[in-house]
Formats: structure tokens, sequence, C-alpha cells
């Protein structure tokens, strides 16, 4: 018998790294969307559009308790990995209710549905170094205390402590990711990185003329989204379950990013790039660092993928996602290489 793995938020950046990881590992994976998502598959599912075969889908809502407890009671799950939420920081702000009640509620109907049904499926909390927001110390590690900067991070926090409440009361095997910023080519538009990606092949290609951002001297720890799902799902591998930081160790600025995006293409990025404070948040997060001896020790887990190499991919990735709009598949037919051949063509130096 295969094994069994729930992800909640498969078509996310995240979901969609996991489901192939996993599907890889021979599980068979199951995966709740919204029934919007459901009704237009082709918007919403883009992610996971390659996989669709090979995969069961459910109708689920995170505001939705019996939605949630159905499936759970319906299925004899493994491991269940909670990666659904309202991921994007500045939404968080704009609208923070929605953000607590989809992360904070989401989590705990989750939680009370498999204790109610006395479920042995292990599982995974996607928490964020967003709980950390004001550092405390650098760089930041497990016992770091906690000091969020928005209604996502405090999202974060509550769902974060759910989750060690239902290991510590219930014995349930509940583990905490405490994941540092993780991207890649399937990152959402609003993010910085895609938008830096994005724009610098746009304006390349001559389809943009400009950059907008805000905050350019904040700093994060960005990984590669494909190497972050293995951790997720070594952790729920081990003897005992428990929290983990799960970063490179390496720290880089908004303007260090832009840099290296527009290198890429051979383009200088201050020609381009505009400040706006539309951009700018309510409470900033500075410096994020993270310490990840702890997940390399006990979950033997390291990053593969380098700084330079995640900006490189992304910035190809967009090239050659634009190039359509250039009609380079045709050309490329016409002339008998591949549009990623035409896509790097326009970034050699
Ligand atoms: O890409 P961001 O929006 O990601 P942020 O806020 O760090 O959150 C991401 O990582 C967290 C892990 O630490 C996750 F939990 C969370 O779900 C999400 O995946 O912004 C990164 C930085 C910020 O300091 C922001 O102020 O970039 C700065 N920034 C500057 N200009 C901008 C912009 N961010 C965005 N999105 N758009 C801008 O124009």
């Amino acid at each position: 018998m295969p094994r069994t793995a729930l992800i909640t938020g498969i078509t996310g950046q995240d979901g969609s790294h996991l489901a192939e990881h996993l599907l890889g590992l021979g599980y068979e994976v199951h995966g709740t969307v919204r029934r919007v998502a459901l009704e237009q598959p082709m918007h919403r599912m883009g992610r996971i559009a390659h996989l669709l075969p090979r995969l069961k889908l459910h109708a689920a809502s995170l505001e939705s308790y019996p939605s949630l407890f159905r499936i759970l009671g319906a299925h004899d799950f493994d491991e269940i990995y909670h990666l659904a939420a309202q991921s994007f920081v500045a939404e968080s702000f704009e609208d923070g209710f929605s953000t607590m009640n989809a992360n904070v509620n989401g989590t705990h109907y989750l939680l009370a549905a498999m204790r109610e049904l006395k479920s042995r499926a292990r599982f995974y909390f996607a928490g964020s170094s967003e709980m950390f927001g004001k550092v405390r110390e650098t760089p930041q590690r497990e016992s770091t205390p906690f000091h969020p900067r928005s209604p996502y991070g405090i999202s974060k926090v509550s769902g974060f402590f759910l989750t060690m409440n239902h290991r510590e009361a219930y014995g349930m095997y509940c583990c905490g990711g405490i994941l540092f910023n993780h991207e890649g080519p399937r990152r959402g538009h609003e993010f910085v990185t895609r938008k830096i990606t994005g724009a610098a092949a746009r304006i390349k290609l001559g389809l943009a003329g400009e950059l907008r951002l805000g905050n350019l001297d904040a700093r994060r720890d960005w990984g590669h989204a494909a190497d972050y799902v293995r951790a997720m799902h070594l952790m729920l591998q081990q003897d005992e379950p428990d929290d983990y930081v799960v970063a490179t160790g390496e720290t880089h600025s908004v303007r260090e990013f832009c840099e290296l995006a527009f290198q890429e293409v051979n383009l200088d990025y201050r020609d381009w790039l505009k400040t706006d404070e539309r951009y700018l948040r309510p409470a900033e997060v500075d410096l994020l660092v993270g310490d990840a001896s702890k997940a390399r020790e006990r979950l033997g887990w390291t990053p593969r993928v380098s700084f330079a190499g995640l900006v490189r991919e992304m910035v190809r990735a967009d090239l050659e996602e634009l190039s359509p709009k250039l009609d380079l598949g045709a050309l490329a037919a016409r002339v008998g290489t591949s549009a990623s051949r035409i896509a790097e063509a326009a970034c050699a130096r």
C-alpha cells in the first residue's frame, strides 16, 4: 500500500513542489482546493496542471470546519502538510481580519478535526521566519523569541503555538517548520523576487520600461522552494515530532537581488528602478537570516540551490515564459531551436 499524504494549499508554489516530491517517493497524494479552483482549473491550477492525473483533489475551504472534517473522516492519511494560508504579508496589513481568520482558524480547524477523529496522521505546519519580525538575535534559530510585525506574522505565531499545543497537550505528532523566504519560478508575481525577475525579463524584451519597488534595504534569507519542501517531508520522518528552522544562512538585500537579476540580462538595475512609497509597509522586518544547524544535524537537510543560482533560474524562466508573447515559439520552430535557447541567447553577455 502506498503511503498517503494530504496537502492543503496544493495549488501554491510549495504545494506543487511538495506534491511532485511526494509522488516521486511513491506516495498517494491528496490535496484540498477551493471550490473556485475546481471551477477555473486553467486559471487556478497552473502549477499542478502537469500532475493532475496523478493527484486526488478534494474541495475544501480553510473557513469551513465541516469541509475539512469530512475529508479527514473519509481518509486515513499518513501525513498532513498544512500549507494553505493567506501568505502575502502586505495584504495582511490591508485585511488583517481575513488573514487571521484563514490562517489561525484554518489551522485550528484542521488540528481539532484530527483530534476529534483520533487521526494517526503526522502533521506539518508551515510556520514562517516572519514570526521573528523585529529580530531579537541574529542569526535566528528555534530558540529565538518571536516578535511578529504584521497580522500575517501574528497569525503564523498563533498557528505555530496551536501546533505545539496539540503536540504537548494531546500527544499528537505535530511539527512546525520555521521556513525562511523560499522562491523559484513558480513564485507569485506579488512577491518581491518574482516582481524583480519578471520586470528584468520584460524590460530586456522591451515589454516594460521600469520597475517600482518599496524598501530596497530589507534583507532576507532567500532559498529555493524545491529545497525547502524536502525539509518538510524529512520533519515528518523522525521518531519524535519537533520544530525546525529551514534557511540558507545567507542574507541579501532587495537591492542585491535587483542587481543580480538585471545583471543576468546584461542591464544595470539603477537605470530602470524607481522607489515608490506605495510599496512600503507600516512596519517592516528589516533583517532575516536563519541558523538551520538543527535541520542539518537531525534531518540531514542542506539547501542545494545557491542565491545566484536561484536568481538565474527565475530570470531565465521569466524570459522563457514571456517569449511566446514575442512569438519566439514560432520563431524557434522555424529556425529549429527551442524558445529556451532563444531566451538564453537574449541574456548572454
Ligand atoms: O517578497 P516579500 O513580499 O516577502 P516577505 O514579506 O518577506 O514574506 C515572504 O516570506 C515569508 C518568510 O519570511 C513568508 F512567510 C511569507 O508568506 C512570504 O512568502 O517581501 C520581501 C521584502 C520585504 O521587506 C518588502 O518590504 O521585500 C520588500 N519589498 C520592497 N519592495 C517589496 C517590494 N515586497 C514586495 N512584495 N513588493 C515590493 O514592491
